[in-house]
Order: structure tokens, then sequence, then C-alpha cells
């Protein structure tokens, strides 16, 4: 599309399948999406279409063989000709995806056959969009791209959903197959979306569909009484029950392959079960059971805890409290339910352990949420790609049988990063996380590092594929480094969360706490004298968590307090530590600036400009944070850097 970039799907992808001769068999309109991708690259490169004949004089066929909506794909190629075969629309379009990411190889020599499939059903993007813009949070709450990809002056977009149809398209080329277009704190404008508005979800739903993506709804709990005038919202009144059968058949007869309801109940402020004295399974299953007929899946979050917490409480604890509410409920979730599950227990910090729920409810279907957005990891100001930390959480084993990519059979869903910003991420090096969520998504186990470079060579083709690798891959832990350290997390400015505050929700009532004081810092959520949050974990982590001693340095602080003194398995003090990871992750900023402003003339100035101009703010932030952190520690500790660094 004109005007908005092509991210990882640029003329140049195409080329090799527009210059040669492609044969598309079988019908459906997966299949025309098949077909008008193939004759768009050909009407620009110059090869030739066609959806009849014999394969023999054809350089590519794609075949759909079946009359299903699966999602898996065969690739081969012998006798100078590659073949795609799918038994399902989604399947033939996701393999004509990947001929797009062999480039020139899917047409050189000859390829065994190989069978794709996703690991993992269900692969989504939860928009956080108001349709309205919010007096506060803006159109996109934690949104760090511009407006809403999917709604404008109060609309949806109406002809301008030609964007959409480009979003839809970059998704299916990475593997995402079901959106939800609205924030799950649900305001008012917002929860119409469910009744009256329902046709401008089925506009945005109609534009997605033929890349293979289904549409989902935030709703709120209290619709029944916001917008049917019901007097509850109780779960077991057959007066609600019924009118979310109604309003869940209506909804299904604007949009037949409608996704599901996402729901944020009894959290920071939206209303839930616990109001009537109904547990989140009563909650729950109530939706479930209208959205059943249809085949339809409610995605209930996980996400409750107390927000207005007493910071002079010791005994609460927030990390505790999904484990807590939710557990007792384990098997008693619908079949249709999803229990969404943050991936760390407190709120999408640069680092956390992973939530204790996951591995704990083997008899609910759980999807686990990550946060392409990025909150607490610099904004898109930043450059953070989390494909390693993402990669962590998707290969830990909470227990031994199974890793979290296998235990999320509910599907993995990450917040989007997306907005109406030109290069869709505000930040055009965070389309990588977009693009790298998508392929973990569908192949949880797989090398973030290949899929880095796969979207390095798709974005930007080869020439700054090393220097790029570079600059992204240690990005992360770099930010890490100049941040809250050792896992303590938050240390964020209150509100918006950019920028460093040490103290900025210390007395808050978020229940989010360091603890530090002039000998020492980190949260106690030990068994033997702490919150007892260390033992949620199945007993093998409970051990290794349970003492300072076993606890990996990079969460030392999430699960001790400990001495400025105390000296980490790394060998260092914990002081030391706090002072080196925040020059060197300064210093890293500054080598990756320095690389970013080589790579000029490489690449669409416009692309290189924005990229540039982000990394003096990171820079600029980056040096702000080391000074308030290690001049904050050294004032508390006392103790002096041994290096003899300025510190304020
Ligand atoms: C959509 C954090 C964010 C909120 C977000 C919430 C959630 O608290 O700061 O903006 O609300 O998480 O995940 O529901």
């Amino acid at each position: 599309m004109q005007g908005v970039d092509p991210a990882w799907l640029p003329d140049g992808a195409f080329r090799p399948i527009g210059t040669r001769r492609t044969l598309i068999r079988g019908s459906g309109p997966l299949v025309d999406t098949v077909h008008g991708e193939v004759a768009d690259a050909c009407a620009r490169f110059g090869g030739s279409v066609s959806r009849e004949g014999s394969p023999e004089p054809y350089d590519l066929v794609l075949e759909l063989t079946g009359p299903g909506d699966g999602e898996a794909f065969a690739f081969e190629r012998g006798d100078g000709r590659t073949t795609v075969t799918a038994s399902g629309g989604p399947g033939l379009l996701y393999g004509l995806f990947h001929v797009v990411r062999l480039g020139d190889t899917a047409f050189q020599g000859s390829h065994d056959r190989e069978e794709h499939r996703p690991d993992v059903a269900l692969r989504m993007l939860d928009h956080w969009d108001n349709v309205a813009v919010h007096p506060v949070m803006g159109q996109v709450e934690r949104g760090y791209a511009g407006g809403s990809l999917f709604w404008e002056d109060g609309r949806a977009r109406g002809e301008l959903l030609g964007r959409v149809r480009a979003y839809g398209r970059l998704l299916a080329a990475c593997g995402i197959n079901a959106v939800a277009v609205n924030n799950v704190n649900v305001h008012e404008t917002e929860a119409r979306l469910l009744t009256d508005r329902i046709g401008e979800v089925a506009a945005i739903a109609a534009v997605l569909r033929p890349y293979g993506i289904r549409t989902h709804l935030s709703v709120t709990f209290a619709a029944p009484m916001v917008l049917g005038g019901l007097s509850t919202a109780d779960p077991l009144d057959a007066g609600v029950r019924g009118w979310w059968a109604r309003t869940t058949a209506r909804v299904y007869g604007a949009i037949p392959d409608f996704g599901g309801y996402v729901v944020k109940a009894d959290s920071e402020g939206q209303p839930g079960p616990f109001a009537y004295g109904r547990s989140h399974a009563d909650g729950a299953n109530m939706l479930a059971a209208a959205l059943g007929p249809y085949g339809g899946t409610v995605h209930w979050r996980a996400f409750v805890y107390d927000h207005r917490q007493d910071w002079r409480d010791r005994t609460t604890d927030r990390a505790r409290a999904a484990y807590d509410h939710f557990v007792p409920l384990d098997g008693q979730f619908a079949a249709n339910a999803v229990l969404q599950v943050k991936h760390g227990p407190m709120d999408f910090q640069v680092r956390e352990p992973l939530s204790p729920l996951i591995g704990a409810m083997p008899r609910t279907r759980l999807a686990v949420e990550l946060q392409a957005t990025q909150e607490y990891t610099g904004q898109q100001r930043h450059v953070c790609w989390l494909g390693p930390m993402w990669s962590e959480v998707l290969r830990f084993r909470p227990e031994e049988s199974a890793a979290v990519g296998e235990l999320a059979r509910g599907g993995l869903v990450a917040v989007s990063n997306v907005g109406d910003d030109p290069f869709w991420t505000g930040h055009p090096l965070a389309q990588a996380n977009l693009y790298t969520f998508g392929r973990l998504a569908w192949e949880p186990g797989a090398d973030p590092g290949r899929i880095l470079d796969e979207w390095i060579a798709l974005t930007f083709g080869p020439r700054p594929a090393a220097e790029l690798h570079a600059v992204l891959d240690g990005s992360w832990r770099t930010y890490e480094k100049y941040t809250a350290p050792l896992g303590v997390g938050w240390m964020v400015q209150p509100g918006h969360h950019y920028g460093p505050s040490v103290d900025g929700y210390e007395y808050s009532p978020w229940g989010t706490y360091h603890f530090a004081d002039r000998d020492g810092v980190g949260v106690d959520r030990s068994v033997a004298t702490g919150t007892g949050y260390a033992g949620q974990y199945a007993e093998q982590w409970a051990e290794v968590y349970e003492s300072p001693d076993t606890c990996p340095d990079e969460v030392l602080l999430f699960f001790h307090h400990v001495s400025y003194n105390h000296v980490l398995r790394s060998g260092k003090t914990v002081i030391q530590h706090i002072y080196d990871t925040h020059f060197e992750g300064v210093a890293e900023v500054e080598r990756a600036r320095e690389v970013w402003a080589s790579l000029a003339g490489l690449m669409d100035p416009a692309r290189h400009a924005r990229v540039a101009e982000r990394y003096e703010e990171q820079l600029r932030s980056a040096r702000e944070w080391r000074d308030q952190i290690n001049s904050y520690f050294l004032r508390k500790s006392g103790v002096g850097d041994a290096h003899g660094r300025r510190i304020y």
C-alpha cells in the first residue's frame, strides 16, 4: 500500500515467485487470496499464473487437496518444480509465505518433502485499542505507534480498511490467525461493539478473513447491565445467561466465524463475578455456554490482583494473586474457556520468573500472554527485541514433562505493538517483535536468532544483515542492564511507565515494591521467611528459588531481600553488579547507535532517520536510568564503585 511501510513483505520478497510460472489448483476464499498474491507479483515482475492445467510446465504448483480449514502444508521440490500442497486454505496461504521466506532457494536444486504445521493452534494478537480517544490512555492503551489501526473518529475505519488488509497480510505471513480488536479495559463506547455496533466489527472481520484470521472482541462482564438494562450481571442468573445467549447469537449472525470473547474481570476496576459472590469459573463458563453452540471460545484473563493494597501491609504479595485465585478452580472451566495468563506473575517487566500458574492447572486450557507493545521495555523509543525473552519463557519447563510452549494448549497471545504509524510500530525495529511473536507462536521451540535473521533478510535484504543482527540480538539484555536490576522490576515513572523513578511505585497501592534500605534491596518471597510465593512452584523450582544461594542471579531480587554486599553466583557483589551493568548498558547503546549510523545509505532514508532519531532518545534515557539508579544505590548503601566511575 502506498505510504505504508511494506515491513517484511517488500516487493523484492515476491520477485522469485513473480518471475516464474505458477499453477494454483483448488478453490475457496483463501485460495483466491493465494492467487491474488501471485497474480499481483506476476503483474509486477512478469511471470504468469494459471488456475487450470497439469503441473508439468510450471515452476511452482500450489495445490489445495482437500476441503478443510487446516493450517498444515507440505513443501517439496523435484523435477525442476516446487510444490506446495495443503488440505486447507490457511495451509496453502502459509505454504505460499513459506516460499516467500525461502526466496530464490525455493526454486533451486531439489528439496525433500517437508511437512509444516503449527505447534500452537491459536496464535493471537490482542489490541488494546479504544474506539474513542481515552482522556488519559489515548486511543491505544499502552500504544506507542500512533492511533488505532481499526478505529478512527469514533468508528471503524470504513474505506480506510485497506490498511487493515495490509496488516492481515503481514500477520498471515508470520503465522498469526486471531486478532482481538479492542481494549480489554472496555469503556462505554467500546462496550457497544458487542451489540448495536457489531456491524463495524463485522467489517473488520471481513477484511481479515481472507488472510485466515478470526476476529475476537473484548467485552465487559457488566454488559447485561450496561447494554441490556438488566439489574444484575450475576453469571448464574437465568436472565443474564439468556441475554448473553441472545446477544452471542446476533454476533454470529453478523460474523459467522467469530472467534470469541476476551474478558478482563475483577481486575484493575473492571467488573466481574466477585460482585455476586461467584467464582471466575462461573463467569467464564457463562460466556463459554453462550459461545459454545457456534464454536467460539472465551479467553478469560487471569490478571486478577488487589490494585488497592496498602504498601505497609507486608503480608499481601501481588505475585501470589493469580495462583491463589485460579489454582483452586482447576478442572472447573468449560472446554471452550481458556484461561489467559501473563507470562510472569507481575506485569511484563523486563525480567520476571515464569508465572507459577503455568503448569499448575493441568485440567484447564491455558493461553500464555506476552506483551509486544513495549510498555515496560522502552515504549518503542528504545530498541528492545524481545525474541530471547519470549523464547526463554516458552522453552522453560515448569515441570520436567513439558515446556511452556507445550502447556499453552489454549494458545499464545501477544498484546499488539501496532498502530496507524506509517512504520506500523513507531520504532521500525520494533516490527521484529511482531514478526518474532508470530513465528514463535507457530513454533515455540524455534531458535529466535534464526527468526531474527529471517526478519532481517525479508525486511532489509542481505546487505546490513550482520550489523542488524548484532544491534538487535542483545538489545533486551542491554535494556535490562540499564533499568531495574536483578529481576526486582518497576522503578519506572508511575502512570505512563517510561523512564526511571526508583521509588515511583514504592509507596503506591499497586503491590510493586523493591524495599531498598541502607543495608539491602529486594522482596523476600521465600517460604521460610517471606511471602511464601516461591512455594507456588513445582518442587524442583521451589527449591531453586527458595534460597539466595541457588536462585538464578537474574531474578534474585524478585525472590530475596539481600544485602548490597551479597555475592552473586557471578562472583560480584549486588552493588557492584548494579554499577557495572548500568555503565555497560549505556556503553552498549552507544555502540549500537554507531552501528546504526554506519548503515545510512543501505536502506530507505526515512526508515534510517526514524531509527537514528530514536537512538538519540534511547541514549539520553539510558544515561538517565544509569545515573538515577546508580546514584540512588550509592546514596542508600554508601558503598562506592570499585572502579571509581562518576556517580552523582
Ligand atoms: C489494559 C497493566 C497495564 C494496563 C493494562 C493491564 C492489563 O496494568 O498498565 O494498561 O490494561 O496491564 O493487562 O489489563
